[in-house]
């Protein structure tokens, strides 16, 4: 009999675009390897889950890949080359700087002369510099592959592919698995082809438990990876118990736990034999200082520990 994820596979059609992204991640992988870098694969922002084939409507999730985007540059500046695997349209590495009216203000126009011009402000020249260095060293070198999902199933064919690349850098990779992955979905069998139509009845939609991918990942897929799940609840006396529950069931190295209401200034490390809080005081926040820059850094610190037990 085939495990509930098999069946997931064996259901659920590839995304269209995955043999091509299959290539890239395939391509990325080699070319590193060869030079015995590590390597980390970055999972970020929400799934949808579609409730028709020819998708109108879908259920989604709050995330808009914050932590995800902002790990992948504190990454690259601990030399990781790294797969930014992210929801499509959420916050990207770099660009996350630069959104929405953010970009316009550091810009001036000048229209007095023949020729208009458009610079960028003074005060600006100092934000803007150092992040774009950072991001034309990644992409000059080659340290950064995009790849996009949109669905909780595109996430499921990109992730085993990615995994599939890999498993070659046995202890070098890191998988930091940020993304917020729906728990429930309709299966593809059950899915309407078209529009659910509003008149007659309320439609009925029973969602069902998505397979639990850790469990193949872990033991099969990438068994000697430093593997770092994360863990989101909003009731706090349940974090540290589901995340200890979760180490336990798919033995991994280290699960992140993190509040709903408190993500950005908290989190807590859970690893086989301890835990301890990472926090940002008030004051290192108001600094513009980001969770992630200690997150990655207790990861990494993490992962040196692990290879050197090789
Ligand atoms: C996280 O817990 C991430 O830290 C957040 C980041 C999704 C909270 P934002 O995108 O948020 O920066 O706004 N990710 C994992 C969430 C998750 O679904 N984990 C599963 C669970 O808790 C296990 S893999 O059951």
């Amino acid at each position: 009999m085939s495990s509930h994820w098999e069946s997931f596979y064996a259901t659920h059609l590839p995304p269209t675009d995955f043999e091509d992204n299959r290539k890239l991640l395939q391509d990325f992988c080699e070319r590193h390897n060869r030079n015995n870098e590590r390597i980390v694969l970055v999972t970020s922002g929400g799934t949808t889950v579609p409730l028709e084939h020819n998708t109108v409507r879908f259920v989604d999730n709050f995330s808009a890949g914050t932590r995800g985007a902002v790990s992948t540059e504190y990454f690259l500046e601990r030399g990781y080359v790294t797969i930014f695997m992210h929801r499509l349209k959420s916050l990207q590495p770099f660009t996350r700087h630069f959104n929405g009216q953010k970009f316009m203000d550091m810009l001036e126009l000048d229209e007095r002369g023949p020729n208009t011009t458009i610079t960028v402000k003074p005060d600006s020249v100092d934000v803007l510099a150092p992040i774009l260095a950072q991001y034309k060293a990644a992409q000059e070198n080659g340290r950064i592959l995009y790849v996009s999902f949109t669905t909780v199933s595109d996430y499921f064919w990109l992730l085993r592919a990615a995994c599939e690349c890999l498993a070659t850098f046995t202890t070098r990779a890191v998988l930091y698995l940020a993304a917020a992955v729906s728990d429930f979905y309709v299966p593809a069998h059950e899915l309407p082809t078209h529009k659910i139509q509003s008149g007659g009845v309320a439609p009925n939609i029973q969602l069902q438990l998505v397979p639990k991918l850790l469990a193949p990942l872990v033991s099969l897929w990438v068994p000697h990876a430093f593997v770092v799940s994360f863990k989101l609840e909003t009731d706090e006396s349940i974090l540290i118990t589901k995340a200890r529950e979760a180490l336990n069931k798919y033995k991994h190295k280290l699960v992140i736990g993190n509040m709903l209401q408190t993500r950005r200034n908290k989190v807590v490390f859970v690893t086989p034999d301890n835990h301890y809080d990472l926090v940002l005081t008030r004051e290192q926040l108001l600094k513009g200082m980001e969770i992630e820059e200690i997150i990655v850094a207790n990861v990494v610190a993490n992962h040196t520990d692990y290879i050197k037990m090789f």
